[in-house]
């Protein structure tokens, strides 16, 4: 008699095998779609032995632990309060006083350090903004307690575009992180999209050795890639590599482009992209209809094309805006500039 664990060893052995075989022979496709069914069912039962928790479930055991800061030891390197899939789900009318109540440890201006051990990671989040109130809630009240799940130091920063010209996402960032590293000596800067919604608190928010893509499985793209260079959404950068690529392009003004110029510039750089595995990095896109002042750059082609021409003068080196106020809210710093006629 064969023990069942040394049969079952045998038997994947033999499928392993035979897959061997068949791959020598030609039939590339059969395998890999096979291989892909596996892995696909593999970890999504994983998935689903995982319970999915409210984004606040356990943070009330988040104590100060003692008087002096200096007795801290330091955050372990996995959070205890990760656990997984998360749900998506607002109460109706959120208002800021809600996620205000909810979050009694986040300071003024939208800053947070865990308050019972020294932080491994310090990220500044960066969320481009202009009419989304609704959105913008969404996200505080989900992402605050995401981001103490995983006992990062951050802040919040939602750059606003308060002037009637068409929304410059690219040159939003490049204001976000000039002012971000003003204030404090960020390790990293997390670019965020308002209506993504991050589904599972593995996704940790800190930056790796190359630019990290963190949106890489979002529901409106069936939780795949739209292509494979798409680098849209979340995307997170140590500010030594943002600075060397020269940040994004300050002259895409209205939709798209703008992120695959700065892929580009992270290829012509000679740097690759990271991401993380896709049961991690899933996200909830919010539903909106058409963005007033948003509506698709027909120029973006040509500009793309350009990107290896223009980079080097185009971005954080040339950047002009106003600040019209700093203001530090409970839940975010409210950074608002007008742009005026300045189409660098
Ligand atoms: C792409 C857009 C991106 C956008 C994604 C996902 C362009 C440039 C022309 C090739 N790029 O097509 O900006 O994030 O779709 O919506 O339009």
């Amino acid at each position: 008699m064969v023990a069942p664990g040394r049969a079952l060893f045998i038997f994947f052995g033999l499928q392993l095998a035979i897959m061997a075989v068949l791959y020598h022979q030609g039939y590339h496709h059969q395998v890999s779609y096979v291989l892909k069914m596996l892995t696909t069912s593999v970890l999504s039962t994983t998935d689903t032995i995982l319970t999915v928790k409210d984004v606040y479930s356990g943070l009330d055991q988040i104590q100060p632990l003692s008087p002096t800061k200096e007795d801290l030891p330091t955050c372990p390197k996995t959070s205890p309060f990760v656990s997984g899939p998360l749900k998506v789900s607002f109460p109706l009318d959120i208002t800021l006083d809600d996620i205000v109540q909810k979050n009694p440890l986040v300071q003024l201006g939208g800053h947070y350090q865990p308050p019972n051990c020294w932080a491994l990671h310090h990220t500044a989040i960066i969320i481009p903004y202009r009419a989304r109130r609704r959105h913008l809630h969404q996200l505080l009240y989900h992402l605050h307690p995401f981001l103490q799940r995983q006992q990062i130091h951050y802040a919040i920063y939602v750059v606003h575009q308060m002037d009637n010209y068409t929304f410059n996402r690219g040159k939003l960032l490049n204001v976000g992180f000039k002012e971000a590293m003003k204030e404090n000596n960020w390790q990293c800067l997390y670019f965020h999209d308002v209506d993504l919604i991050p589904e599972d608190d593995r996704n940790i928010y800190d930056c790796s050795a190359f630019p990290m893509h963190a949106s890489v499985a979002i529901d409106k793209f069936q939780y795949e890639l739209p292509y494979q260079t798409y680098f849209g959404g979340v995307m997170a950068l140590q500010p030594i590599h943002y600075l060397k690529i020269n940040g994004f392009p300050n002259n895409y003004w209205g939709w798209g482009g703008e992120d695959d110029d700065i892929a580009s510039r992270i290829f012509l750089n000679k740097m690759s992209i990271s991401r993380p595995p896709a049961v991690f990095g899933r996200y909830h896109m919010l539903k909106h209809g058409h963005d007033r002042g948003n509506k698709a750059n027909p120029n973006r082609f040509q500009l793309l094309s350009r990107t290896h021409l223009r980079w080097r003068y185009n971005g954080m080196n040339n950047l002009l805006y106003s600040l019209l106020s700093k203001e530090q809210t409970p839940l975010y710093t409210n950074l608002t500039v007008h742009f005026g006629i300045d189409y660098h």
